[in-house]
């Protein structure tokens, strides 16, 4: 129907993407066929069946193991790649995408490996498909300062690659003021500040997140509507949210996508925009989540192009990009 392609062919931006959760199983089974890494499933039906959460550390456990098999350059390169590929047919235009080094420098994978297959597939990606891109480089939040800070050592050489820092990981437990420091040495080396929070956490930890770590963006950021101030706040600050309606029901955030809040927080004038998380995992794209939330929520072609216009507003494209898009 019309809708449909509506929410097909509209160019969009992404702006709330894990590339290590755009891990699709086939490729997993080819990458660790190829680097001789076991996986604990037998088939990729047998994987895709464990793929059932009931909370956010049910997915993160069943995510770093996937992760375990990537090791070369070419592996990173792969998989941002078939990435690319997927929202290009999309209409996705452009991106700013998280990568979690400690979640393979961890292993003994070396940085350098990492970012240098990522970026090379992102630069291939503007080449041939002509997709735009900012890449953000997350710490794992439950993991300690020390291991942040060596991390955002190793990013230094990699300056001109990285716009920005975020957070993310286990929420509640790690709060954001357990990296206040790393986040300040990050700005002072001028990288853009963001943070998953009010996913699962409380909505203070969403306070922490601007008045500590000073972020452009809250990732998620659900909660705030526990606290009627703090969405003022964000509102008048117009910080954005990066909501991500699949990954909230499949997380357990939401218990239906009828119940989710975002045509509310369009409503208290919050800068909202629909993104896809860790779609290998919870189901799809962000064609699939728009199109899930038009559904649930019966939205009209009027709040897509609100949501879509939302996507540039929010985004660090240059200001006359913008001006094309809203
Ligand atoms: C994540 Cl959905 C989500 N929340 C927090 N951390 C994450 N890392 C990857 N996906
Ligand atoms: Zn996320």
């Amino acid at each position: 129907n019309s809708i449909n392609k509506f929410i097909e062919y509209i160019p969009k931006a992404e702006l709330h993407l894990h590339i290590e959760g755009t891990f699709e199983p086939e490729l997993m089974f080819d990458i660790a066929k190829r680097n001789q890494k076991k996986i604990k499933y037998n088939s990729v039906d047998d994987l895709k069946n464990a793929y059932n959460f009931n909370n956010l550390q049910e997915f993160l456990d069943i995510y770093y193991a996937g992760a375990n098999v990537l090791i070369k350059e070419q592996d990173f390169y792969d998989l941002t790649w078939a990435y690319l590929n997927k929202v290009n047919q999309q209409n996705v235009i452009h991106v700013e995408i998280f990568f979690d080094p400690q979640t393979h420098t961890d292993r003994g994978i070396s940085f350098d490996t990492v970012i240098k297959g990522i970026y090379s597939a992102l630069e291939d990606g503007k080449k041939q498909f002509g997709i735009t891109f900012k890449l953000i480089m997350s710490f794992l939040r439950h993991l300690d300062e020390d291991s942040a800070f060596k991390t955002l050592e190793e990013a230094l050489p990699y300056k001109n690659w990285i716009s920005a820092v975020g957070l993310d990981s286990s929420e509640i437990g790690n709060p954001p003021s357990k990296f206040e420091r790393v986040f300040t040495k990050a700005r002072e080396e001028g990288f853009i500040t963001v943070a998953h929070a009010g996913e699962e956490g409380p909505s203070e930890y969403i306070w922490e997140a601007i008045n500590l770590l000073k972020v452009k963006r809250i990732d998620h950021g659900n909660r705030c509507l526990d606290d009627e101030t703090l969405v003022k706040k964000l509102a008048q600050l117009k910080i954005p949210l990066t909501l991500c309606p699949l990954s909230n029901l499949e997380l357990k955030v939401v218990k239906d996508l009828k119940d989710h809040p975002i045509v509310e927080m369009m409503h208290k004038d919050l800068l909202v925009t629909v993104n896809s998380d860790d779609p290998a995992y919870f189901g799809g794209y962000m064609n699939e989540n728009y199109q899930s939330i038009t559904d649930a929520l019966d939205l009209s072609k009027k709040e897509i192009t609100e949501l879509v216009k939302n996507s540039f507003k929010a985004s660090w494209l240059p200001e006359e990009e913008k001006e094309k898009r809203i």
